[in-house]
């Protein structure tokens, strides 16, 4: 398996977590963001919507990280990353789509350059955005999570890197920091990866 992807993208950090925690090789080819390779139409003739993280397997390309997940899920043995109950199944999905639905698209790349250009926000002004749609979503997941699950290690290092107050997001934090104690993520993190500048 060929995994497309960026060492501090978040969407491509959860791909990762999924193929190691279910012990699963793969080959990482590095596409840059801030350099625009996702928009070169070499990388868009791997994957069309011209985002990260893409997975190439048996000679198909798989979009969107929960999509790959759930198919590596369905057709890999190992750690189930869905539980077998169907209700909890709909937690972790909802949990999961949180944040791949209610924050990252709000603080992804091209969100962010859309607003600063248009609405000539400066750096701080796209950082206070960037925080204000992550203490939003946390506080969702907050009060969501009294269980717990994986798309959400991702989203708090992107929080940390925009040095968002985790404060008041105690479970949130618990859980970060016990999965961080995990192989499986703490080699799917950005610094560990090969494309890591
Ligand atoms: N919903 C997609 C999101 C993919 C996505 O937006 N990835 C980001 C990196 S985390 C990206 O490629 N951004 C490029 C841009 O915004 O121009 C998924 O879960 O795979």
């Amino acid at each position: 398996m060929k995994l497309y992807t960026f060492f501090r993208s978040s969407a491509s950090f959860r791909v990762r977590i999924a193929l190691n925690y279910k012990g699963l090789k793969y080959e990482p080819a590095g596409v840059n963001l801030p350099k625009g390779e996702h928009l070169d139409s070499d990388y868009k003739s791997i994957n069309v919507q011209g985002l990260v993280p893409a997975l190439e397997d048996g000679g198909r390309v798989l979009s969107q990280s929960l999509a790959i997940m759930e198919y590596l899920d369905e057709i890999h043995p190992g750690p189930k990353l869905l539980p077998a109950d169907p209700l909890d199944r709909a937690y972790v999905r909802a949990l999961s789509q949180i944040i791949a639905c209610e924050i990252h698209p709000l603080n992804n790349l091209r969100t962010r350059k859309y607003i600063s250009k248009t609405y000539k926000l400066d750096e701080e002004g796209v950082n206070n955005w960037y925080r204000h749609w992550i203490a939003e979503g946390f506080q969702m997941m907050e009060s969501f999570l009294a269980r717990e699950r994986k798309c959400l290690v991702p989203q708090v290092f992107n929080a940390i890197a925009y040095k968002c107050d985790l404060k008041p997001y105690p479970t949130v934090t618990r859980i970060h920091e016990t999965c961080m104690k995990l192989e499986a993520f703490i080699q799917a993190q950005p610094s560990k990866q090969p494309d890591a500048v």
